[in-house]
């Protein structure tokens, strides 16, 4: 899993760094996500500003998690911008067995995807928990975070099982050729006004 993952990005990315920001409510898998593709070592701090973020390196890839689902954190939502500085793509990862908070998962997604510094990120959604009895399909996870309704951006939903690691490669897959289609095309994520 952590070879071919490491093959694929060293296929699509030069040395142009990348900056991939994964997001998603408490629970959603982000950490074990992290953990799987085995890409380095997870570091994780807690920031003063109160919420938890993890960091992984691999070459000129840079992921950042954070934790922002909590109600503390969304309060602090005019500090997200600060954190989203320079991000090329957007993994969202959806617990799909949570039916009861896909409606706040959805105002958290919608909120961030609006946000002007993440204009130009490419979106991938990851409907996590795929193995679970009655979890939402990647088409309902869709409709409830309102995926279809989006004008000019390009997003793509891949179902996960991230304890056996199942569609995090092709997820990811996607992800990288877009961001090479992206740098190409000469997107830029915007800098951020302070
Ligand atoms: N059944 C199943 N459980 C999963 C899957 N992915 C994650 N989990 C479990 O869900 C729980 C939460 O996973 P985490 O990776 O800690 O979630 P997180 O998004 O990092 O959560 P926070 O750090 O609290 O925001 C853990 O008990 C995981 O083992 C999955 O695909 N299937
Ligand atoms: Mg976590």
């Amino acid at each position: 899993m952590g070879q071919a993952f490491r093959k694929l990005f060293d296929t699509f990315f030069g040395n142009s760094e990348m900056r991939v920001v994964m997001l998603g409510l408490d629970a959603a898998g982000k950490t074990t996500i992290l953990y799987k593709l085995h890409i380095g070592e997870v570091l994780s701090t807690v920031p003063t500003i109160g919420f938890n973020v993890e960091k992984v390196q691999y070459k000129n890839v840079i992921f950042t998690v954070w934790d922002i689902g909590g109600q503390g954190a969304w309060k602090l939502r005019p500090l997200w911008k600060h954190f989203f500085n320079n991000t090329d793509g957007l993994i969202y990862v959806v617990d799909s067995l949570d039916r009861e908070r896909i409606g706040w998962a959805k105002e958290q997604f919608q909120a961030i995807i609006k946000d002007p510094l993440m204009l130009n990120a490419v979106i991938l959604v990851f409907a996590n928990k795929q193995d679970m009895r009655g979890a939402m399909t990647p088409m309902e996870v869709c409709e409830g975070l309102g995926l279809y309704d989006l004008k000019n951006r390009k997003w793509h939903i891949q179902g996960t099982c991230a304890l056996r690691g199942d569609g995090l490669n092709e997820g990811l897959a996607w992800l990288s050729s877009k961001l090479k289609e992206h740098k190409a095309a000469g997107f830029s994520a915007i800098a951020p006004s302070f």
